[in-house]
């Protein structure tokens, strides 16, 4: 029998306004999908090839794109697809600490490399009884306040990273925790490339799976509007949105290294998953009238998208210059070196999305970091 991996799927038909389940069936041989409507006991999509389906991006938790529809890949359909495809993943929480924020580009292209995936992200800044709470393990410890001093200094990154092993994975990538130390055993890791000492130590890794679960919950809550808030400005900035399949791609990280190279600031960053509702309403004005608005809402919330506050207080104007036109092919002909010429494949997924209009910039800002962040 030909080889196939099964998965518990969920739709929202937004038509209908309720959830569809479906059984979605792929065969990594010729890449084609196949899938059946639960509840009506019938086939809902023949077997089809669909080669824009990733088997990398099959797991339980991850939501893929398949002609046009974002499932939810809730369940594994039978204990084959467990075993192959899930019995290793795991979730566990990285921290970029405020040493080494600006290098987040060459450190997300690092995880990336190593075949984790970041699936949340969030820049904070942790005010001392968060930090003081998040570090509780260590109260007693002699190097305590300083360590808190150090966490509160400066906005942080936190972030979910998915794949197998990802616990010990990431501790592994970030090295041994004195920087010093990580210098003379592992050269190569993020504390040894980013790290000053023993408490500047540019990452935090979760050492555990229950660890992974609080800290997780601690930066992530379940419950929303609790946890530590963005770092959002809304003064000054003008927005940009890495899309959902650059980040798919792997290419956060070089396109973060690049907006940091030519000199904008960062103020504010959080990864979001869209869905229709939202990004019609962002895309709201290019209804009508731009003639790829259905392909653009389709895109924006085919993933996980990552939102920039970009400082730009001088010229809104330059930044959106760096990004380049619309259409990759024009840019990559008119302006190689802008962002879309670099990292764009059509006009859809053109890699970022970036404020039209100076007056916009602080509104699509707080579009995702007051509206969205709720
Ligand atoms: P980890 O971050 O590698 O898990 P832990 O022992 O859990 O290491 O310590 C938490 C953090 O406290 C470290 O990352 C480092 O920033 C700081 N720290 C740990 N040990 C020392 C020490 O001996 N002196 C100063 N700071 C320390
Ligand atoms: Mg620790």
């Amino acid at each position: 029998m030909e080889e196939r991996f099964a998965f518990l799927a969920e739709w929202y038909d937004p038509s209908a306004a309720l959830l569809r389940r479906y059984q979605l069936l792929f065969y990594p041989r010729d890449s084609s999908v196949e899938m059946f409507d639960v509840k009506n006991q019938r086939t809902f999509l023949r077997k089809t090839k669909y080669e824009d389906l990733r088997p990398e991006d099959l797991f339980v938790g991850n939501r893929v794109n398949v002609f046009s529809r974002q499932l939810n890949l809730i369940g594994y359909g039978d204990q084959f697809t467990a075993n192959r495809l899930g019995s290793k993943k795991e979730r566990t929480l990285a921290m970029i600490k405020p040493d080494a924020v600006p290098q987040i580009g060459d450190i997300i292209q690092m995880i990336y490399d190593s075949n984790l995936i970041v699936t949340k992200a969030k820049m904070t800044k942790l005010t001392w009884s968060q930090g003081a709470d998040f570090y509780t393990e260590h109260q007693t410890k002699p190097f305590f306040n300083n360590l808190v001093q150090f966490m509160t200094s400066g906005p942080v990154v936190a972030m979910e990273l998915m794949g197998d092993e990802a616990v010990a994975g990431w501790r592994r990538l970030l090295g041994p925790t004195d920087a010093g130390v990580a210098r003379s055993e592992a050269a190569g890791s993020v504390r040894a490339q980013y790290g000053t000492d023993g408490t500047r130590n540019a990452g935090h890794g979760s050492d555990s799976l229950a660890s992974a679960a609080r800290e997780l919950e601690f930066f992530f809550p379940s419950t929303a509007g609790c946890g530590p808030s963005n770092t959002a400005s809304y003064t000054d900035s003008t927005c940009c949105i890495i899309k959902p399949h650059a980040i798919s791609e792997g290419q956060t990280g070089r396109i973060l290294n690049a907006i940091s190279a030519a000199g904008y600031p960062v103020s504010a960053l959080q990864m979001f998953s869209m869905d229709r509702a939202n990004a019609e309403e962002f895309y709201e004005v290019y209804k009508g009238v731009v003639t790829e608005y259905t392909s653009m809402v389709a895109e924006l919330c085919s993933g996980p998208c990552m939102a920039l506050e970009i400082q730009a207080a001088s010229s809104p104007q330059t930044f959106r210059d760096f990004c380049g036109p619309a259409d990759p092919e024009i840019a990559r002909h008119l302006r190689p070196t802008t962002l879309r010429a670099l990292f764009g494949k059509t006009k859809v997924q053109n890699a970022v999305h970036c404020t039209d209009l100076p007056e916009d910039g602080v509104l699509e800002v707080q579009y995702f970091f007051k509206i969205m962040d709720d």
